[in-house]
């Protein structure tokens, strides 16, 4: 995706150009709400545009799963712009939820990764991902493309409106195009690093994932990653909803996962694993390069490069991917066509 675009970026002035959204600047400058649309990975793509459109863009954000969008009372009108996030363009609740946005009146511009799918031929806008076809049924390329094109709308959204510096979004441009530079770099390392786990939490019968902050949804795309294609039963939460609940299941057995990265809710992660780790959870941390307090408290902890820390979603993903791979890999499941599963569901 980040080839796709960047022609269509101005360095110099960390100026974006998407002509594709359908929209123009008095479009833009005229939302008062936006509310993305969704189903599955896609979803959780959708959860951490949340915090990047609402910091940065300063619009209220709404996200809807879409099989129960049609469930509420919509409030829909021509201020509100609704995004459609789908990888095959062709899921039936995302689909049903895009009909009736634009029935009411709402602008409406999808993030899709397959060119001229249904919904694509009905928006407004259709922001492409450009991830390429996904052989595996589990979205994974598909989702980090996602969230590229979203921190690109973002941006985009920012500039038009005129909230955020241009000095800074230039920043946030270069950290972006930066980034597959250091996947690249990581993934080896983290090959092994994933393999190692997986050997040790095969026979995990459950998992717990925790982050906060942006990195919130991130614990939710993991553990539906290991659910999926390795049928283990993983759940994520938001760290600090922990004591409410999940804790009650912590003991020896346990393996629970957070990522946490020096960013500002740090402490409170801290805080959140401190509390398994006095439980005796099995404790896997994944954080920042150079960080030693996170290897004091954990059994097993993965450094991450540090980089813009809107951009920790993004790199997160990929060792969680990875994690659920070679744990599927290990239980000799089928990781490209996991049981009971279809690319996209379209009834
Ligand atoms: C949504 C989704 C995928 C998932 C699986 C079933 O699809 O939940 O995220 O990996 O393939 O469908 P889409 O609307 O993004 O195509």
């Amino acid at each position: 995706i980040l080839n796709t675009f960047r022609s269509r970026i101005d360095p110099e002035h960390g100026q974006l150009c998407l002509p594709e959204l359908g929209l123009s600047d008095r479009d833009i400058k005229g939302i008062g709400r936006i509310v993305l649309l969704a189903c599955g990975s896609s979803w959780h793509a959708a959860l951490v545009a949340k915090y990047w459109l609402e910091q940065w863009v300063g619009i209220p954000v709404e996200v809807d799963i879409a099989s129960e969008f049609r469930y509420r009372r919509l409030l829909l009108d021509k201020n509100v712009l609704v995004i459609p996030i789908t990888q095959s363009g062709e899921t039936a609740d995302t689909l049903a939820g895009t009909r009736l946005a634009l029935k009411s009146g709402a602008k409406v511009v999808a993030i899709c990764n397959v060119l001229g799918s249904t919904i694509t031929r009905e928006v407004h806008g259709t922001l492409y991902t450009h991830a390429g076809p996904e052989i595996g049924v589990a979205s994974t390329k598909a989702f980090t493309c996602q969230l590229v094109a979203l921190f690109l709308l973002t941006l985009y959204l920012a500039q038009v409106r005129g909230t955020m510096a241009s000095r800074e979004r230039l920043t946030m441009i270069e950290s972006l195009v930066e980034l597959p530079v250091v996947l690249e770099r990581e993934l080896p390392g983290w090959q092994e690093e994933m393999e190692r786990l997986a050997e040790e939490f095969v026979k995990s019968r459950d998992f717990l994932f925790l982050a906060r902050g942006e990195n919130f949804p991130i614990a939710l795309e993991g553990a539906l990653k290991l659910k999926e294609i390795s049928y283990i039963h993983a759940e994520g939460y938001a760290a600090g909803e922990m004591k409410h609940g999940p804790i009650a299941l912590i003991d020896r057995d346990m393996p629970v996962l957070a990522l946490v990265p020096q960013n500002g809710v740090y402490d409170k992660v801290v805080a959140n694993v401190e509390e398994v780790k006095a439980r005796h959870g099995r404790l896997i941390l994944l954080g920042s390069r150079g960080d030693a307090n996170i290897g004091r408290i954990a059994d097993h902890v993965v450094y991450l490069p540090v980089i813009l820390p809107d951009l920790n979603p993004i790199l997160y993903t990929v060792p969680l991917q990875l994690l659920a791979y070679q744990v599927a890999r290990l239980r000799g499941c089928d990781v490209d066509q996991p049981r009971n599963l279809a690319k996209s569901v379209t009834v």
